[in-house]
């Protein structure tokens, strides 16, 4: 049972339609545990480097362009298999395809207006964070709820 860290952003489609506390709420409630938060304005270059794998996709030019429209909310919640949890709890990429209950399922119709990312493996959850977080931004703290969420 390896803690994990996963990056999660609210895209700036959630950020200009008032989402944000409703998906944060989501992950919170699950029982995972928020180590960062900010609210931030994404430059070109760290769009690019974070869809690197994606560069020579079609979308790619209308994707940076989207993510980099507005501010975004950047977050890293840990825990154990908090990786898939959050990818479930995101629902599929395209949000008519995504299972109601998720939150791409409620909240989103559009893959290009999903209105959230989730890293797709631990190994980039650890690349994805380092990215968009320096170091003294992460806080390690222990939740006052961790002995009833976790025996
Ligand atoms: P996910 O965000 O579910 O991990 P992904 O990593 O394959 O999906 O793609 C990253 C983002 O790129 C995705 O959230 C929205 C956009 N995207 C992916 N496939 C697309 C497509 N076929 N058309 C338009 N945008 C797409
Ligand atoms: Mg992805």
């Amino acid at each position: 049972e390896q803690v994990e860290q996963t990056y999660i952003m609210v895209k700036p489609d959630g950020v200009q339609r008032g989402l944000v506390g409703e998906i944060i709420s989501r992950f919170e409630r699950k029982g995972f545990k928020l180590t960062g938060l900010k609210l931030f304005q994404c430059p070109k270059e760290l769009a690019e480097e974070h869809y690197k794998d994606l560069k020579t996709k079609s979308f790619y030019p209308t994707l940076i362009d989207y993510i980099t429209s507005g501010p975004v909310v950047c977050m890293v919640w840990e825990g154990v298999g908090v990786v898939a949890s959050a990818r479930k709890l995101i629902g599929s990429t395209n949000p008519l395809q995504a299972e109601p209950g998720t939150i791409r399922g409620d909240l989103a119709v559009q893959t290009g207006r999903n209105v959230v990312h989730g890293s797709d493996s631990p190994e980039n959850g650890k690349r994805e964070t380092a990215l968009w977080f320096k170091e003294g931004e992460l806080c390690e703290w222990t939740p006052a709820q961790a002995p009833w969420l976790m025996e």
